[in-house]
């Protein structure tokens, strides 16, 4: 039985009782990630890829305390308007802004949860939350770990920013057994980066091998996802030297406030914004582009694999 807190869009529900391929996405990057408009236009655009790709998409949020796998154009642009204003939801925030019939964009862990109740298999994204740099004595972590470690949803992202400690993201991930993949890379990418020093599980260079991978972990019986690392594409990746200074003064500027819980990533992200001018943005829209071609293609294949 479908949780009854649950609306699937008419178009998500067809495909998925069809067994056609289907993307989920998340909303936090709308109203947490990007400013207004560029947050409306690239949510919009990449639904267009996701279908350009054989796939259909379904954008995931909390409006007046349902969750909705699915959204209107209206929506989007609802949660694009309203930015910071609406509640980021994680794990913790689910049930509160249920039961209270609020609204609330969710981050990949809330995503995750949503899309595995919806039936959702396939989700695309831009970065993962992941251990913060100082989480040996902050003990921030993000809960998308946890869910990774836990609900069956493969992530397809461009890496985590290095606002993260990626040495102990991986470790983490290691410890609950999930698998990380890299598409074309032996080399964890940094998101604004193709590259980041840290290796992958495993390399696969094609979305059926991804998809296989995914559909054998399932078919083990093995709980939990799979992150998928897409580097950025090369014309669109950004200068080590400018992101690496960038993230390092916007790191040193949460601690001198102290910015701390849920706040600190969105800080992060709007400080290095700030301080790498337009560019940073333009790189994050192209890599969310990238990442929904490979979730669509994803998808299509274990679709195939699950007939
Ligand atoms: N990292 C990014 N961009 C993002 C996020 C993380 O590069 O937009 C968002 C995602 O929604 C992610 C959330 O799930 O931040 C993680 O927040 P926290 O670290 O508070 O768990
Ligand atoms: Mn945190």
């Amino acid at each position: 039985m479908l949780n009854k807190y649950l609306d699937i869009a008419p178009e998500v529900k067809a495909a998925l009782d069809e067994g056609r391929p289907v993307v989920a996405l998340e909303s936090t990057i709308i109203s947490h990630g990007m400013p207004y408009p560029q947050n409306v236009e690239t949510a919009l655009k990449v639904e267009e890829i996701i279908r350009e790709c054989g796939a259909v998409p379904a954008t995931i949020a909390i409006i007046g305390g349902r969750l909705k796998a699915g959204l209107s154009h209206e929506e989007i642009d609802y949660l694009g308007k309203t930015g910071l204003a609406v509640t980021k939801a994680s794990r913790r925030d689910l049930p509160i802004l249920v039961a209270k019939g609020v609204d609330g964009a969710t981050t990949v862990a809330t995503t995750m949860m949503i899309a595995a109740m919806a039936g959702i298999s396939v989700f695309a994204t831009g970065g993962i939350g992941g251990v913060h740099r100082g989480a040996e004595v902050t003990m921030d972590i993000s809960a998308d770990l946890e869910e990774l470690a836990e609900t069956p949803v493969m992530v397809v992202c461009a890496g985590a920013k290095s606002i993260l400690d990626l040495g102990l993201t991986l470790e983490y991930l290691e410890t609950k057994g999930v698998t990380v993949l890299g598409y074309g890379t032996e080399e964890l990418p940094a998101f604004y980066t193709r590259k980041s020093g840290f290796g992958v599980d495993y390399r696969m260079d094609t979305a059926e091998e991804i998809a296989k991978a995914f559909h054998v972990k399932r078919a083990l019986g093995l709980r939990g996802g799979m992150l998928v690392t897409n580097p950025i594409p090369e014309e669109y990746s950004m200068d080590a030297d400018v992101i690496n200074t960038a993230i390092e003064k916007a790191v040193a500027e949460a601690e001198e406030q102290g910015i701390h819980g849920k706040a600190t990533t969105p800080f992060l992200l709007a400080k290095i914004k700030e301080i790498t001018g337009g560019s940073s943005l333009d790189s994050n829209i192209q890599l969310v582009f990238n990442n929904a071609r490979l979730a669509a293609a994803a998808a299509v294949e274990l679709a195939k694999l699950s007939k």
